[in-house]
């Protein structure tokens, strides 16, 4: 048997740079990253006062009017986290975010990186700052309930999903310097306009371009009802990919360690297919999860109490100091 020492000892040093570069530490940071987020998702959806569960949540504590999207945003936050983990650091790199409906989620990593900070001076990255990025979601002439234009790096608004990839490939076009990730709803991925994007591809191959990673948001449903691609097969997922000539990659979303070595994989025209289950963490079976789970929590006791466990189950306070302080 013959082994080229020179390549394995490549191999043997990439195995080391990867299993240093995502150890345990970094790994718990990611995840506590997603747990913190997912908490200010809940806290923006449902919270007008004590947005740390700092005393007793009361019924007073939660918005009369609750209105935006639960469902999609933990695997938004998965997505962020993972790719800032990487390439946080790397200025020709974005991130295109194609789900319109997990704007708490988007709302929640921009308050933390300091991007909403820098176009609205109240969003400071401390406790006062996290109260008025909670109290002022979904609230007359606060933040929206989807992206909207005073939202820091919108491109495309108006609520109409699909442009995401073509966004996307867009960005990079003429810029070989440049790292574009996107996320695609498997929603999004049944409407004409995205799916045709994947053809891009065939037309971007050329050093003169960046590099796309196209991500695909699998939670299984499309607002209630199943996506087309959650009733495919991983191998029909697999070939859908390879006919459009990118190489699929199968990740399941909370799999941390696994999503960190998938991005660091040498695949040329990757095409991730991240898995996560829609309205993961929260009480609502996933086709229930898309928008406000517990729409009666401000009146109805089961409600409150069921609002109450899920928000402290996150454990707000410790989070807010271990990422924070
Ligand atoms: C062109 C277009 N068709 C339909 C809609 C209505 N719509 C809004 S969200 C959504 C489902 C989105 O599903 P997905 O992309 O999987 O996002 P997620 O489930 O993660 O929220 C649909 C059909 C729309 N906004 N734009």
């Amino acid at each position: 048997m013959f082994y080229d020492v020179k390549l394995v000892f490549q191999k043997f040093l990439q195995y080391n740079l990867y299993m240093s570069a995502v150890g345990t530490i970094e790994i718990e940071k990611i995840e506590r990253r997603v747990r913190f987020c997912d908490y200010l998702c809940v806290a923006q959806l449902f919270l007008q006062d004590n947005f740390l569960l700092e005393r007793e949540l009361k019924f007073d504590d939660i918005k009369p009017r609750l209105l935006g999207h639960w469902g999609t945003c933990h695997g938004i936050n998965v997505a962020y986290a993972n790719l800032k983990n990487l390439y946080g650091e790397d200025p020709n790199f974005s991130f295109v975010l194609g789900p319109g409906h997990g704007f708490p989620a988007l709302n929640a990593n921009l308050w933390l990186d300091r991007d909403l900070e820098e176009v609205d001076k109240k969003a400071t990255v401390n406790k006062a700052g996290l109260n008025y990025l909670c109290k002022e979601f979904s609230w007359p002439d606060g933040f929206p309930s989807h992206a909207s234009p005073i939202t820091p790096g919108v491109i495309t608004e108006g609520g109409e999903l699909g442009y995401a990839l073509a966004n996307a490939y867009g960005l990079a076009l003429g810029h070989p310097e440049k790292t574009i990730a996107v996320l695609i709803g498997d929603g999004e991925l049944e409407t004409a306009t995205a799916l045709d994007s994947m053809n891009l591809r065939d037309l971007f191959d050329s050093p003169k371009n960046g590099r796309i990673i196209p991500i695909l948001h699998l939670n299984g449903y499309k607002i209630s009802a199943p996506s087309i691609y959650a009733r495919k097969s991983e191998r029909e997922l697999n070939e859908l990919a390879r006919g459009f000539g990118m190489t699929p990659r199968l990740v399941q979303g909370d799999d941390t360690d696994d999503f960190q070595a998938a991005l660091r994989e040498n695949i040329s025209a990757p095409f991730y297919i991240m898995k996560t289950e829609k309205g993961a963490g929260g009480p609502n079976s996933h086709h229930e999860a898309h928008q406000i789970p517990l729409k009666k929590a401000q009146t109805d006791e089961n409600e409150f109490k069921a609002l109450k466990k899920w928000l402290e189950s996150y454990r707000p306070q410790e989070l807010f100091r271990e990422v924070l302080e």
